[in-house]
């Protein structure tokens, strides 16, 4: 098998309920769908989520970096020769969500060129993953209305607050409402998205202290580095690394210099073949790990699960999977569903997750 041609399709497609959180705000889903084209007639897909704020990729620097950088060296490769795709990746810097886009497309491609779904290819664990939902910056009264909303409706009992905002009385407050209305039996998590700087993170675990929450994500600055490692090691609950984290090298740092000491995997941004070298770190290392949302469309969301699902680590914990329920509509041919606050793998050579050429047709801006 050959590939020979690479797509990156720019699109658009509303959020009818816009998340905003300490780095940036998202309303529309201005996404790339990458798509790799082989000679034997398999199309190989993904989705690509930029995020600016986080990575400084763009919707049209991800398409650029994809078409004219790396789509001429891969034609003629084949596609299963996912090394030979990485050097050539490898020779750009930087650009993780493009880069993460083509290696989920060539899993997919292998899966279906082998007639195996993908979440059995990377380890077969389990068929379905627990969900938990990430709450905006909303007041401490929406807040509690929406995870309310989110437990009947899904059976979420797992949420993750974006906090990160100052005065931090304004997340503590929202920290307490939401358990205070949820009770003890609901899981309760935190990411500020480098809101704060580290000291006053530990203000924000001193004064949210016996409230039961269970992780800190990206408190402050990873670059912050010697208060940082303070917080880290004063804190009663593990401090999360993410968007400090996109590699397993920066995993790698981040751990064994203390900025961290638990690991979000985010496929949009790591791929599953980066994600699975973070993974071995993580479970070598014995730290936890969380499956982050890079607010992901649902065809996004299905590499989360793939992976998530594969291997035992990522399915320990309720995994983000449920920002996709705020967009108008979906390139995913076959909707999602949270049934009783879990979303299945689908049994689909590949990734599972195949488009809506209707829909693609009319969310595209390229035409
Ligand atoms: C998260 O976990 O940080 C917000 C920015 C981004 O890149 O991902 C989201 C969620
Ligand atoms: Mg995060």
């Amino acid at each position: 098998m050959k590939i020979t041609a690479v797509e990156a399709i720019p699109y658009a497609i509303p959020y009818t309920h816009p998340l905003t959180f300490a780095s940036g705000s998202v309303a529309t889903a201005d996404h790339v769908l990458v798509r790799i084209h082989t000679d034997e007639g398999l199309i190989g897909e993904a989705d690509a989520p930029p995020r600016p704020y986080t990575y400084g990729e763009t919707q049209t620097s991800i398409a650029n970096v994809v078409q004219d950088l790396f789509a001429p060296e891969m034609i003629g490769l084949d596609p299963l020769d996912r090394e030979k795709v990485h050097a050539i990746m490898h020779r750009t810097i930087h650009n993780q969500v493009a880069k993460g886009a083509v290696d989920i497309a060539l899993w997919d491609l292998a899966g279906k060129a082998c007639g195996v779904p993908v979440h059995k290819m990377l380890g077969g664990w389990t068929d379905s993953l627990r969900v938990s939902h990430m709450l905006g910056f909303k007041p401490a009264e929406e807040l509690l209305e929406e995870a309310h909303r989110f437990g009947e409706e899904y059976g979420i009992t797992t949420f993750k607050l974006k906090v990160g905002r100052r005065p931090l009385h304004l997340d503590i407050e929202a920290c307490r409402v939401l358990r205070e209305g949820l009770g003890d039996n609901v899981e309760i998590y935190l990411d500020a998205n480098r809101g704060w700087s580290a000291n006053e993170a530990m203000e924000v675990l001193r004064q949210t202290d016996g409230l039961g929450l269970t992780l800190l994500e990206e408190p402050c600055d990873a670059k912050e580095a010697m208060s940082r490692r303070r917080l880290v090691e004063h804190s009663p609950i593990p401090v999360v690394g993410d968007e400090s984290v996109p590699t397993a090298g920066d995993a790698s740092r981040e751990l064994l210099s203390g900025g961290c000491n638990a690991i979000c995997i985010k496929t949009a941004r790591s791929g599953f073949t980066e994600a699975t070298e973070i993974l071995g770190l993580c479970t070598g290392l014995g730290v936890d790990v969380t499956m982050g949302n890079q607010i992901d469309t649902q065809v996004g969301s299905m590499a989360t699960i793939a992976f998530g699902a594969a291997h035992r680590a990522t399915a320990a914990r309720a995994a983000e999977l449920s920002n996709f329920l705020d967009m108008a509509d979906d390139l995913l041919a076959d909707p999602l569903q949270i049934i009783d606050g879990r979303i299945a793998v689908r049994d689909l050579p590949g990734v599972g997750a195949p488009i809506d050429e209707d829909k693609l047709s009319r969310y595209r801006t390229d035409r």
